[in-house]
């Protein structure tokens, strides 16, 4: 699995602000709606200082990092579904993505303090509501091209149905698919369909400069929580601005803000346990490189990441926590200590492990 978000929200949420503090990519964020109509698309590398302290003792002189990808694309209105805006023809552009990062444009509300939470959800629920129903278009699309078969007694097509049958009940009580309960066959089913609110989903509330240090109310709390979602808080509009400032000038703005967090890593990192991966480590040669994997990876599965030869002639894998290396400088003292050892294809790769795969080409 690789790490990879779709900026989802309203027109003028923020999202193409958010898409350059993540990337650095300059492109298009303007005052007026539907701004984005091509998607963009950028990466962004994880830092891992895991990774650099390893490069270090094995003297790899180039550092890979992870990294993880990014779609921002235009913003969605009620009646997209029906062509309202530019339609959701574009959602297929995220429909890749494994999480979507779903901007709230708080700072553009500019309601009385009484209002602004309901008007906060509301917001959001606009644009789930429009992922419902593009949703919902996807599962009649599936029931119609099924239909025949499971009329004719086809067993697995008519538990295909049931099950379709009620998961458009769920979105139609205006339920994300991701509250759906479902057993682990459903599951496989309905990720074939890769439902856009089956996605995870990271709320980020786009503030006012001025808002930016407030708590969250409790409502719009319960609301994300009721959608099995998280939430982040930011400015997008102030990060990008304290990235354009000089070192000094930046410390003077963060303190006048109290902004003492990476909001990049916060977000990546957020990201990766929303997803439930992992990170493992690689050394070949003169380059150092760092692999994310779900939670639950083998040895064979992660070999296969790396180079499909190194699968099919995979026969044994040395692994070693990336501490354990660094503390013992080399690999000959990690064997004396104990700390290398050899594992077999069904080790389940953990967090920080670093893999030295042996294999017959
Ligand atoms: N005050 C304030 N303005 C912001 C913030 N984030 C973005 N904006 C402004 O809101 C406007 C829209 O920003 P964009 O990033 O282009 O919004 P978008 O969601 O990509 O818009 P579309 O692509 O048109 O859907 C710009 O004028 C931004 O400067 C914020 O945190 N605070
Ligand atoms: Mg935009």
């Amino acid at each position: 699995m690789s790490l990879s978000c779709g900026i989802v929200g309203a027109p003028n949420a923020g999202k193409s602000t958010l898409f350059k503090v993540l990337t650095s990519i300059p492109v298009e964020i303007a005052s007026y709606p539907f701004s984005t109509v091509k998607p963009n698309t950028g990466l962004v590398p994880l830092e891992d200082e895991r990774l650099v302290a390893l490069a270090k003792v094995m003297g790899s002189n180039k550092t890979t990092f992870a990294s993880f990808k990014v779609v921002d694309v235009a913003g969605l209105i009620k009646g997209a579904s029906k062509g309202e805006g530019l339609g959701n023809q574009f959602l297929s552009q995220i429909r890749e993505m494994e999480v979507l990062l779903h901007v709230i444009g708080e700072f553009s509300l500019n309601s009385e303090e009484s209002e602004l939470t309901s008007q906060v959800i509301d917001l959001a629920r606009e644009v789930n509501l429009e992922l419902m129903l593009a949703d919902l278009e996807a599962v009649e699309k599936r029931i119609s091209k099924i239909e025949k078969v499971a009329r004719l007694g086809d067993k697995e097509s008519k538990a295909e149905i049931d099950l379709l049958e009620r998961i458009k009940q769920h979105l139609n009580g205006e339920n994300p698919a991701r509250t759906f309960i479902r057993n682990s066959a459903e599951d496989k089913i309905l990720k074939e369909i890769n439902l856009l609110t089956d996605k995870k989903v990271l709320y980020v509330l786009n503030r006012d400069e001025e808002n930016i240090n407030q708590g969250v109310p409790y409502q719009i709390k319960e609301f994300v929580e009721r959608q099995n979602a998280s939430l982040v808080t930011v400015s997008c509009r102030l990060e990008l601005e304290i990235r354009e400032l000089d070192d000094n000038e930046r410390e003077v703005f963060k303190k006048e803000f109290d902004l003492y967090r990476d909001l990049v890593k916060e977000i990546t990192d957020t990201c990766y346990h929303l997803l439930g991966l992992i990170t493992f480590f690689t050394v070949k040669g003169q380059e150092a490189r760092a692999w994310l994997v779900s939670k639950g990876t083998t040895a064979w599965e992660a070999a296969g990441k790396i180079h499909s030869d190194m699968q099919k002639g995979f026969r044994s894998v040395e692994v070693i926590n990336w501490n354990d290396m660094v503390q013992a400088n080399t690999l000959a003292k990690a064997r004396e200590e104990g700390t290398a050892r050899i594992e077999g294809k069904d080790y389940a790769v953990q967090e920080g492990d670093v893999l030295f795969v042996k294999f017959s080409s």
